[in-house]
């Protein structure tokens, strides 16, 4: 019966796909109702990820109230129990010592209460004085999409897995007053601690096109009222989903407590917003008497400003590791194929790999990186070094799983006198990547990885960059490129690209990309531009994906040092 009800809901979405030709990410969450109680009978392992967090079926989205508390991570996430596609929403619960290997638990929420009863959405924990964690989060409280939001604190504080939690009766703690679209109200922040004795939190808005962060004020944690002023707001941004502020250190990459407002500091704001799909930050001041945050006039506070991750990465959240005193950015990547896909394969969407996330020493943008504890994973290694590629040049790096994968390559450039001149109107990096594709001959670059690539080159993933020469200065293009990553019909290929930000007088420019199946995530110099890219191939799989360093410029690039490893499998969710 189950598998009866099973085919003939894919046989209908299958039809429905190819009468709408609907085979792009959506733009919101989707609503299948006929599918999203459909239980998965297998799971089709061919694009599985072997090292990105995932539960073992079934539809996932945003990470939610990750903390680290007696000695163990947790993290949530929001989880649909019954399908592959977004629906009967829950806060999936998951632990780990080490951020890579996850144990999982009962989900921590659920809906069961009027304040609920059709959601529970995303939402953050706050680490209150006495080691006490409380979570708040969006609840749906009828049909119509109505927003309000809860708490919830543990059971039993002692047990260190915070398996049990309790939704107090006094809640809802806060409701949309007359001004605010209740239907566009939700994603509370983590908490912050003002010197005034007020605690503060964001709760993420629109009103009409304008995308808006309400801040709240409450003494108590209980009684919250709703501050005048949002702490920023910005004209024809749409819904800004999930928001994030949290203060970073001027100097050095440790992190700081949300509650930290000190001289050597700046804060970051980040909101996802619906329309684009991205998650977008400006770093600024924040003026705690005033309770207003005013972006810095170096970065872009809009659709054209600086993303995490300039591809699929979306309602971030990040937190205060105390024990590592750093602090973590977590990122779900939903997935590029089909509704019909997920639906066959019986999951979708994973969370990218942890990051550590500090200022540059420019302090004009964040850096990221994978965290350390990653590479307890690292198995058979390859190495290489001076290693010329000259135009036309394709290496391959054998010797590993290239299917689960960690590359680490820096490349050496000897001149930068061919770059190719750059014209001021390329705003749009995804665009400029579509029009210069990695097999588009270019003076400097394109050069770099070709991953999950068929033994022939008829499917392949390149990373890699290009290097233009403008009025005064060189700009680096960074391109994640899906465009020939499978043969399937109907998948969303993207040119994901980004431009980075960096000094080239030593010449020398740095990609890490993270190979696992379905998903690449690369770190361009050093984390400075980092790009997530969903793909599914169907010849560049297990042993026989394949691994290639490039050169299609003019310039001849030298590899100075490549580092490969084969990626252990942790223990995930078990
Ligand atoms: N996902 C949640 C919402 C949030 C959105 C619902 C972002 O709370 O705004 O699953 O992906």
């Amino acid at each position: 019966m189950e598998m009866r009800k099973f085919l003939l809901a894919l046989l209908a979405l299958v039809l429905y796909s190819l009468i709408l030709n609907n085979g792009a990410v959506e733009a919101s969450h989707k609503k299948y109702m006929n599918l999203q109680s459909v239980r998965a009978v297998n799971v089709n392992h061919l694009h599985r990820t072997g090292f990105h967090f995932q539960p073992k079926k079934h539809w996932i989205n945003d990470p939610n109230g990750p903390m680290f508390y007696k000695g163990l991570y947790h993290l949530f996430y929001q989880y649909n129990p019954k399908g592959a596609v977004w629906g009967n929403i829950v806060w999936a619960h998951s632990i780990s010592t080490d951020m890579i290997n996850w144990k999982k638990l009962e989900p921590a929420i659920y809906p069961s209460k009027p304040f609920d009863k059709f959601g529970c959405w995303s939402g953050s924990v706050t680490i209150l004085p006495g080691n006490r964690p409380i979570i708040l989060y969006t609840g749906i409280i009828d049909p119509n999409n109505t927003q309000v939001q809860n708490y919830a604190v543990p059971a039993n504080p002692s047990d260190p897995y915070l398996r049990e939690w309790i939704k107090p009766d006094n809640n809802p703690l806060v409701v949309a007053v007359v001004d605010v679209n209740k239907t566009a109200f939700r994603d509370p922040t983590t908490a912050w601690w003002g010197r005034d004795g007020h605690w503060r939190m964001l709760v993420g808005g629109k009103r009409k096109h304008r995308g808006i962060a309400y801040l709240y004020r409450s003494r108590d944690f209980m009684k919250w009222t709703k501050s005048q002023h949002p702490i920023h707001t910005s004209a024809n941004t749409g819904m800004w989903e999930c928001p994030d502020f949290y203060p970073v250190s001027l100097q050095g990459e440790n992190g700081l407590d949300t509650s930290v407002i000190e001289k050597n500091s700046k804060h970051v704001l980040k909101v996802s917003l619906d329309v684009t799909r991205f998650d977008y930050y400006t770093l600024g001041t924040y003026y705690p008497d005033k309770d207003r945050y005013v972006p810095d006039n170096t970065t872009v506070d809009g659709w054209s400003g600086l993303r995490y991750d300039y591809g699929n990465f979306y309602a971030s959240k990040t937190f205060f590791d105390s024990g590592k005193n750093r602090r973590i950015l977590w990122g779900w990547a939903n997935e590029s194929d089909t509704t019909a896909d997920d639906v066959a394969k019986g999951w979708a969407g994973i969370q990218t790999i942890p990051r550590k996330v500090w200022l540059d020493t420019n302090g004009k943008q964040l850096v990221q990186w994978p965290i350390e504890e990653l590479e307890t994973l690292r198995g058979q290694k390859v190495g290489l070094s001076n290693q010329k590629l000259n135009m036309g040049d394709h290496v391959e790096i054998k010797g590993i799983t290239a299917a689960q994968a960690d590359v680490v390559v820096t490349f050496s450039l000897s001149s930068l006198d061919k770059a190719e001149p750059f014209d001021p109107s390329w705003h749009n990096a995804q665009d400029l990547c579509s029009q210069k594709g990695s097999t588009i001959q270019g003076g400097v670059g394109p050069f770099g990885l070709l991953t999950l690539a068929s033994e022939k080159l008829e499917e392949y993933t390149p990373v890699f960059f290009r290097v233009f020469k403008a009025q005064d200065k060189h700009v680096v293009l960074m391109c994640s490129d899906a465009t020939s990553s499978s043969f399937k019909k109907g998948l969303y290929k993207p040119s994901f690209a980004g431009f980075v930000n960096v000094d080239l007088s030593d010449k020398k420019l740095s990609l890490r990309s993270l190979i696992d199946h379905s998903v690449v995530e690369s770190y361009g110099a050093g984390g400075k531009t980092c790009i997530t890219s969903r793909v599914y191939p169907t010849l560049a799989v297990f042993n026989k994906a394949h691994l290639y360093a490039f050169n299609n410029g003019s310039e001849p690039v030298t590899i100075d040092n490549l580092n490969a490893w084969s990626m252990n499998n942790p223990v995930m969710n078990k």
